[in-house]
């Protein structure tokens, strides 16, 4: 059953909140969208009763965060600033302040390297207390424990200042905070703890390394797998905090048998994942930032194929993939089947137009392949080219205009001189190019060992003319500072046609769930977390342009195959069609509000207050 929404300020005004993360200030990944996207919807309800617990990393905080004025830390009353204070005066170095996001939340930030003096005796204690062994030279472990060391004293005062009466609330995503909750427990401090797991460490590495991971999910020896992946002190903190919560959640109902069979705790509640949607009072803003974003798209289309081959953009459709690069977990080696099949049907059957496939995600690589900057760079002087003629000629038109006396457009090719004909043409015929598009936009550090590449060379996915599907795999994220595609990753997705996500593993998957948030039709699989949700609560989600392949109980072809079907009906829309499809995706987008979905933090903080 679906916890009621209720305000929580009216429920809860006896209570403090703080929620610890790894990703507070410090972008990672999924987490850090979860805790900010979650921010103005949580504000309205805590207010001052909210903050932000996180380790300080002066680059990442540069940014983000605004300490507060030192008056205001000497004179505030609230728990938070009592217990920075009560911190500082015992000698640690401690940040308060505000993340400058929208909602801007209160946020306390601890620098863990201040205690790495004390690493050995932490260690020890964790081995002797708790059974969690932790081995030189690994330094995430390291900050992990000297960030879970500080993280507990901050509670300790924030526990001891929060007014007679109130009650505190501590919440802690991943095991990289959870490390703090064992002597939390074991020192008694008192506060009603919640943990939320967004993935398992375990299930990670074993969905990555086990094609049958599902099937062989209920009978995995957890300790050897641990031992045999070399995570054992990551999973049994992970442990220590799904068993040391009075209140464990995961992000799904797929990640909740990870939970069982791998932490042995069965999670108390899900806690799905959503965003902050800002939706556009006319509806039609949306469809034109599409039209702006393909454009610039399209510029990058011309650099990179026209010098070889041209085709009319007005046919063509933007696909892409991105997220990180686990070619399994999300889905790469199925998407690359199913467009290799979509490229023989687009072919066999005469169709018009094609597609462009982009795999955005990151790799290590030297340098941006000097021939694709070359081609941009000489489509620039082309472009320079036709902007001078155009001048001339509208100066030269304009002029002829007032002159007239006939009142006929003249020729307009006369009215350019000889000079910019020569160059437009020279320019043209240096341009062109028999040598087939790159697939891809970077040198790779080891470009034979990788398995997209691998992919298209064997699947002779390599950019010919006769090729109907064609490929472009930029190893980078997308950014405004890029010479390619100079824009912000939200700017490409509403560029972009439909996102292709279908994971093998995904606890939860934003990037779905960001397409679908900018008026994007995204293919998703009932294997990650928004999938399943998205199953579970909307009926027909093919008519909110949301497609959930099924995965779960399916060979890698059958999914292969109903991928490539979907991607063959998408191809086959027409423009009226595809517009009013993303009408329904963007007015579906409402569903993931976190003012919708935050009743489910509401409810599991419900429930760990009746514990303790
Ligand atoms: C938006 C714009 C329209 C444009 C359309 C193109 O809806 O508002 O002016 O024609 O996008 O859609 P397409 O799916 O062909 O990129
Ligand atoms: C995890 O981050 P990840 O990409 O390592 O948490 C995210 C937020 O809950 C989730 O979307 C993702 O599936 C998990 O894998």
């Amino acid at each position: 059953m679906q916890p009621q929404a209720h305000p929580t300020e009216t429920l809860l005004p006896d209570v403090f909140l703080i929620e610890s993360a790894w990703e507070v200030c410090n972008q990672v990944g999924g987490i850090y969208t979860v805790i900010r996207s979650k921010v103005p919807a949580t504000m309205p309800a805590w207010g001052e009763r909210y903050c932000l617990l996180g380790p300080y990393f002066p680059n990442q905080a540069q940014g983000e965060f605004e300490p507060l004025d030192e008056l205001e830390v000497h004179t505030g009353s609230d728990p938070y600033t009592s217990a920075v204070r009560a911190m500082r005066a015992q000698g640690y170095d401690v940040c308060i302040g505000t993340w400058l996001v929208t909602g801007r939340p209160r946020v306390v930030l601890i620098n863990p390297f201040q205690v790495y003096g004390q690493l050995a005796q932490l260690k020890t204690n964790l081995w002797q207390r708790h059974g969690i062994p932790a081995p030189d030279h690994d330094d995430l472990l390291h900050q992990v424990i000297a960030f879970g060391h500080l993280s507990k004293i901050f509670m300790q005062h924030v526990a001891a200042h929060v007014p007679a009466g109130k009650r505190l609330l501590a919440h802690f995503h991943e095991w990289m905070t959870g490390v703090a909750i064992p002597d939390l427990r074991r020192e008694r401090v008192p506060a009603h703890i919640v943990f939320t797991t967004h993935a398992t460490l375990l299930g990670r590495y074993l969905a990555m390394n086990d094609p049958d991971f599902y099937d062989h999910l209920m009978r995995v020896d957890w300790q050897a797998e641990a031992r045999h992946f070399n995570i054992e002190p990551a999973v049994q903190m992970e442990r220590a905090a799904a068993h040391g919560s009075h209140v464990f959640t995961t992000v799904s109902e797929l990640t909740v048998r990870e939970c069982i069979y791998l932490l042995d705790r069965m999670p108390d509640a899900v806690l799905p994942n959503g965003l902050n949607i800002e939706r556009f009072v006319a509806l039609h803003e949306f469809q034109n930032l599409h039209q702006q974003y393909k454009s610039k798209i399209h510029e990058f289309v011309m650099a990179h194929f026209f010098q070889s081959y041209s085709f009319d953009l007005d046919k063509t459709l933007y696909l892409f993939t991105s997220g990180r690069y686990e070619y399994h977990n999300k889905g790469f080696d199925l998407t690359l089947e199913a467009l290799a099949r979509l490229n023989h049907r687009i072919q066999a059957s005469g169709m018009d137009g094609q597609v462009v496939m982009f795999f955005i995600t990151k790799r290590p690589y030297t340098s941006i392949n000097p021939q694709v900057l070359e081609r941009r760079a000489l489509l620039d002087e082309v472009r320079d080219t036709c902007r001078a003629i155009e001048q001339q000629v509208g100066e030269r038109l304009f002029y002829a205009a007032a002159a007239s006396q006939d009142h006929k457009l003249p020729e307009l090719g006369e009215m350019v001189d000889d000079y910019w004909k020569l160059r437009y043409r020279r320019q043209l015929q240096s341009w062109k190019t028999n040598v087939l598009p790159p697939v891809i936009t970077h040198n790779l550090g080891d470009d034979r060992t990788d398995d997209i590449l691998n992919f298209m060379r064997r699947a002779q996915l390599l950019n010919h003319r006769h090729d109907r599907v064609k490929m472009v795999y930029h190893p980078d994220f997308v950014s405004p500072s890029s010479p390619l595609l100079g824009m912000e990753y939200g700017q490409f997705v509403r560029g972009c046609h439909l996102g292709v996500f279908p994971s093998y593993y995904e606890p939860w998957g934003y990037t779905p769930l960001e397409c679908v948030a900018r008026g994007v039709p995204a293919i998703t699989s009932d294997l990650s977390g928004f999938g399943d949700y998205v199953l579970q609560t909307i009926p027909e989600p093919e008519q909110k342009g949301i497609f959930v392949v099924r995965r779960q109980e399916k060979t890698f072809h059958e999914a292969a195959e109903e991928l490539c079907d979907m991607l063959w009906n998408f191809v086959q829309l027409n423009r009226r069609e595809r517009i009013m499809q993303r009408n329904a995706v963007e007015s579906s987008a409402e569903l993931f509000d976190w003012k919708n979905l935050r009743v489910h933090y509401d409810h599991a903080y419900g429930l760990a207050l009746e514990r303790q």
